[in-house]
Order: C-alpha cells, then structure tokens, then sequence
C-alpha cells in the first residue's frame, strides 16, 4: 500500500530514493525545480541528461513521460524526470498532467525505488492552477498500482500545501 504524505519544503533537501524533476523536454535544465535540483545537485545530472538526449531523446522527452539518472550530490539515489504540459485555459489536457505521475512510479518501480518524493509538476512556469493540479495528482498517485512505499509531496509554499492537504483530507 502507498502512503501519501505532505510536507512544505524545498524538494532538493529531501532524503528519498528517488525525486521527480519537474524538467522541461530538452533536459537540460531551466528554472524552478529544475534549476534547483541540477544546481544542487551537480554536473553529473546533466551529464547523464545529454546521455539520454543523444540515445533516445533528440526531439525531446514527450510531455507526460518520465525518465530517471542519478541524483549526482543529492541525498536521493535517482532524480526522475517529467515533462508536464503547459496550462491553456482552453487546450489544458488533465490526461497529460496525470500521466506524468504515473509515469514517474512506473519509473521508479522499473529502480526499485521506496520513497518518491514530488513536487507540485506544472504548478509554476508552467501555470497549472494548484487546485486543480493537487486533484490531478492526488487522483492519479491514489489510481496507480506501485510498489512505491512513500508518495511524499513537497509543496514550497502555504498556498500549495493547502491544496494538496485538501485533497489528500
Ligand atoms: N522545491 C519544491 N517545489 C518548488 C521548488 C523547490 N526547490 N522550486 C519551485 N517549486 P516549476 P513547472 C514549486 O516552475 O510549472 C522550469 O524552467 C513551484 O512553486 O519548477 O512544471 C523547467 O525547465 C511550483 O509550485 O515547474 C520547465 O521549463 C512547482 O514547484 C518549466 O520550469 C512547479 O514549478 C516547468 O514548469
């Protein structure tokens, strides 16, 4: 069985097997969570980043998938990264979002990995309304068969913790 739990906090602090990046498709890093985790955790992210880049992914990590390298300097064994969809009122595909964390188990159930921890995945740049992004993955987490032990999600602000406390009830 899962657990889900919740704590406010920076994602790249956390001790899990393994922590999702909320990633763009080119892998190669940008701001937000991404930012955070390559600074903190070191070359080597981006190192193994291009690697899959020139195997498997030159046109890009397809929104909704999800792959895994090391955590280089972090206290975590793998960073699984994602690419969520960009929020437009009209287009915003939920299918997309909810993929991207059952994805993200299956990758970690491919590592063996525990404990997972994630972040709220197109909550900022990307501007997925929380609410509705906490019921996405909430729903999803709940709905997915996993040998993952611990869903933690790590919710920078109040407002984002709110969110997801509501949710999970
Ligand atoms: N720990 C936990 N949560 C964080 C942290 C942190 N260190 N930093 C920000 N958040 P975002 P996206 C929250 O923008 O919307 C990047 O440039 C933040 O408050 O990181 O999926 C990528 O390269 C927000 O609630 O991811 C992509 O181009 C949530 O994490 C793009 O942004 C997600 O915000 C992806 O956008």
């Amino acid at each position: 069985m899962t657990t889900l739990t919740l704590v406010r906090g920076d994602i790249t602090r956390q001790r899990a097997d393994a922590i999702v990046n909320a990633a763009n498709s080119s892998l190669l890093g940008g701001g937000g969570v991404d930012g955070a985790i390559h600074r903190r955790g070191g070359p080597a992210i981006l190192q193994e980043c291009r690697k899959l880049r020139a195997s498997h992914y030159g046109r890009g990590l397809p929104t909704g998938q999800a792959v895994a390298t090391t955590a280089g300097a972090l206290e975590a064994r793998w960073v699984i990264h994602t690419v969520g969809p960009v929020y437009r009122v009209a287009t915003a595909d939920p299918s997309l979002l909810a993929s991207c964390y059952r994805a993200c188990l299956r990758v970690a159930d491919e590592l063996g990995a525990r404990t997972v921890a994630f972040p709220a995945i197109s909550t900022g740049a990307y501007g997925w309304p929380m609410d509705d992004a906490a019921r996405i993955a909430v729903q999803e987490v709940r709905a997915t068969v996993t040998a993952v032990e611990e869903v933690r999600f790590v919710l920078f602000d109040d407002a984002a913790y709110t969110a997801f406390a509501e949710r999970i009830g």
